[in-house]
């Protein structure tokens, strides 16, 4: 019984600290994805790849790396965007003669995250 009691307050413990607090998937300003992305994608490949990595902070789930990735993969000239949420690193492969890193970081800080530079 008093086991019990335990295990109960512990989920419910859980539960209220999953549902307050930290942005969640699409925070304030999830609107910002359409912005960022509403430049057309453009497929020919191109010569001036790089890569760059960016932390982001404030991802708390897989909907929120998700929504950066989208949000990455959409903007002309990112080839590839890999982003980890237990790192908080996202991994873009761009073409610098399409997008700058400047834009990148605009297009995370759009879904509502804050992006580092960590190199070029
Ligand atoms: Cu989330």
């Amino acid at each position: 019984m008093v086991k019990r009691l335990l295990v109960g307050t512990a989920l419910l413990g859980a539960g209220a600290f999953g549902l307050s607090g930290l942005p969640c998937c699409l925070p304030q300003n999830a609107s910002g994805i359409d912005e960022a992305v509403a430049a057309t994608t453009r497929d020919t490949p191109a010569p001036a790849i790089e890569t760059v990595s960016i932390r982001v902070e404030g991802m708390s789930c897989g909907g929120c790396a998700v929504a950066v990735r989208v949000a990455l993969d959409r903007l002309p000239g990112v080839q590839k965007a890999e982003v980890k949420l237990d790192t908080q690193i996202a991994e873009v492969t761009f073409d610098s003669d399409k997008v700058t890193v400047d834009q990148i970081v605009e297009a995370i800080q759009k879904v509502g995250f804050t992006p580092r530079v960590l190199k070029k």
